[in-house]
């Protein structure tokens, strides 16, 4: 039997930071999604599937959003074995297909026995034991599962929602794996999301990456590069592998030069257009010349900054963002607030 683990899909949540029109394609995808995953299920044998909680962002979503996922349900015909989360918990589900499991206790699919978690202390040996909880097992806070307290001598796969990137550890006689939510929601969740698929024959299990947009950080350090088109090859070759669809943070690293045609605004500009979202971060730091400042005679720079680096009261990266923001203000660029 193959089983597909879900959870956090959390339909109806939306990344705020995002402008209207990005909002609307984002909502709109999560629909598309929804039936992709039934689609995926449908065309690889898949013969239940398991949503760990926070199917729903909150208890109040639009009606819409709840049909086409309930329509798609009731198109794979098979199971589709649920229990809420901390963001569904309240969510009243009045109407649902007869495949949709609101699951309290367990249900047997012939050898595979899937549970809530309340009842491990019933788990017989000779059966293949899943369990489905929400929670974190990592740390403790209000929705900490206390692992090791739990009767799970005879869990095969604890099939986890709530931490939203695929990681599992060992318990039971197998393992306690998160799938991790279909698509980021944000620029803390980065890199791959998706499900995991489960053999229950050989209790084997993979994570299927299947986000269609991903968030990506992108470090990229500038040292040494001060003419503007070299500063943009720089961060051009850092993207070199990353999808248009993709939502991207490129935060610029180490130190630039006091004539550094670091321009940020063309940098974004130049970028926003390719990418679905393209935001930029400035960490670089001026590298200032001070032996050659003090060459310099009557300069209200080089007065300024002696001042500043004389001040006992500031700590040094104090006097590095001052100094620095001071030659940005000088020179009448961006300053780097
Ligand atoms: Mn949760």
């Amino acid at each position: 039997m193959k089983i597909l683990h879900t959870a956090d899909l959390h339909l109806g949540a939306i990344n705020r930071k995002l402008n209207a029109s990005q909002r609307k394609v984002v909502l709109s995808e999560q629909l598309k999604i929804c039936s992709d995953l039934f689609s995926y299920a449908k065309d690889n044998g898949i013969d239940a599937l398991l949503i760990c909680g926070d199917l729903f962002h909150t208890s109040e979503i639009s009606a819409k959003i709840e049909r086409v996922f309930f329509n798609a349900v009731q198109d794979f015909s098979k199971p589709v074995i649920y229990i809420s989360g901390n963001h569904d918990e309240e969510k009243a589900i009045f109407s649902y297909p007869e495949n949709f499991v609101i699951l309290k206790g367990s249900v047997r699919l012939d050898r595979v026995v899937i549970s809530d978690g309340s009842n491990l202390q019933t788990l017989q040996k000779e059966d293949k034991n899943i369990v489905v909880m929400h929670g974190d097992i990592f740390s403790r806070g209000n929705d900490y599962i206390d692992i090791k307290s739990l009767k799970g001598d005879f869990v095969d796969y604890l099939a986890l929602g709530h931490l939203h990137s695929y990681c599992e550890r060992d318990f039971g006689r197998g393992n306690a794996v998160y799938c991790g939510t279909l698509q980021g929601n944000g620029f803390d969740e980065c890199g791959d999301k998706g499900f995991v698929v489960l053999d229950t024959i050989t209790m084997s299990h993979h994570f299927v990456p299947f986000a269609f947009r991903r968030y990506k950080i992108v470090d990229v350090d500038i040292s040494g590069q001060n003419k503007f088109n070299e500063i943009v090859q720089k961060v051009e070759y850092a993207l070199n592998d990353i999808s248009t669809n993709d939502l991207v943070r490129v935060v610029l690293k180490g130190s630039y030069e006091e004539n550094s045609e670091k321009y940020l605004h063309l940098i974004e500009e130049k970028f926003k257009a390719r990418y679905f979202c393209f935001e930029l971060r400035d960490e670089s730091q001026i590298k200032i010349d001070f032996e050659k400042l003090k060459a310099e005679k009557l300069s209200f720079k080089a007065e300024l900054l002696s001042l500043i680096m004389q001040d006992d009261t500031l700590s040094d990266s104090e006097k590095t963002q001052i100094s620095q923001i001071s030659i940005e203000a000088l020179r009448g660029d961006d300053l780097s607030l």
